[in-house]
């Protein structure tokens, strides 16, 4: 039977070997892979995140649970695909200009491309001026805004309003996520999505291309 405790330990030991292990035995046991991600590995991140604002873990071994959660959203992320149905969105996505998290934004972005959008991953400290520029060169019709730090929420706006000012909003839906990121802050921002979760952004950004 699958344990997500072990899976939530080594996560959080950062011990990359042993949760490529743990995942691998558990899909052998036929675990469906969103309960392997979502009880082992973005639980561990939130014991990471409780313990570094504790101050019981530090920078260097935080970002040994990240890598270690990557190595396990690898070996699963064939297996999150969605139907690929060619929907007609093509988006970008980036965490805004300050912020440099990207686990969260990585997973939207997969799981945004397996329903068939064309997705464009920026990265993270992606300014607003990039983000318009990016739309242009990518003729993108979905935005997607990413950010973790309660600090960097308004660059979601000051994003937004970038967009307005370059005349490019009306062709374009909006989306914005991330840990302190709500719904009515979307509303207020003026953004035309939210979604708490990589899943439930993925079903949005698929709604708003179908036809
Ligand atoms: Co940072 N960090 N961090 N950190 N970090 C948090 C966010 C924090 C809550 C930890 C804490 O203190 N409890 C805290 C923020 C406090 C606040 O603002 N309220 C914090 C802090 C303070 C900091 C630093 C300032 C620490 C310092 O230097 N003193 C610093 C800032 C650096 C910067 O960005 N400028 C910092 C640095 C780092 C690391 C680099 C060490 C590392 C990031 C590594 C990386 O991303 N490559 C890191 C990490 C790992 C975390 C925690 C522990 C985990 C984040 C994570 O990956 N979660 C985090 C604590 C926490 O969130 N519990 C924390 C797992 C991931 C799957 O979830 O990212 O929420 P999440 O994404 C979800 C949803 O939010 C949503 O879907 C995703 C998947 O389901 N979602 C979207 C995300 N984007 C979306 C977009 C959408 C829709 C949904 O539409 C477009």
């Amino acid at each position: 039977m699958f344990d997500p405790q072990k899976l939530m330990e080594a996560t959080i030991a950062g011990d990359s070997g042993t949760v490529e292990q743990l995942v691998r035995t558990a899909l052998e046991r036929n675990t469906p892979a969103d309960e392997i991600l979502n009880s082992g590995l973005v639980a561990a991140m939130d014991i990471v995140g409780e313990r570094m604002e504790n101050e019981d873990m530090f920078i260097p071994e935080v970002l040994m649970a990240a890598q270690a959660m990557d190595a396990g959203v690898q070996i699963l992320k064939p297996l999150l695909a969605d139907d690929a149905s060619n929907a007609k969105g093509k988006a970008i996505i980036g965490t805004v200009k300050g912020d440099l998290h990207d686990i969260g934004k990585n997973l939207v972005a997969m799981m945004m491309a397996s329903t068939g959008l064309e997705v464009h991953n920026l990265g993270v400290d992606i300014p607003p001026e990039e983000f318009v520029a990016q739309i242009k060169a990518k003729n993108a019709n979905l935005v997607c805004l990413s950010a973790l730090l309660t600090t960097t929420m308004p660059m979601m706006k000051e994003t937004i309003d970038a967009i307005i000012e370059s005349g490019l909003r009306d062709n374009l839906k909006i989306m914005v996520g991330g840990a302190p990121v709500t719904q009515s802050y979307a509303d207020r921002i003026g953004a035309d999505g939210f979604a708490p979760d990589a899943g439930s952004a993925a079903k949005m950004a698929k709604a708003f291309f179908a036809s």
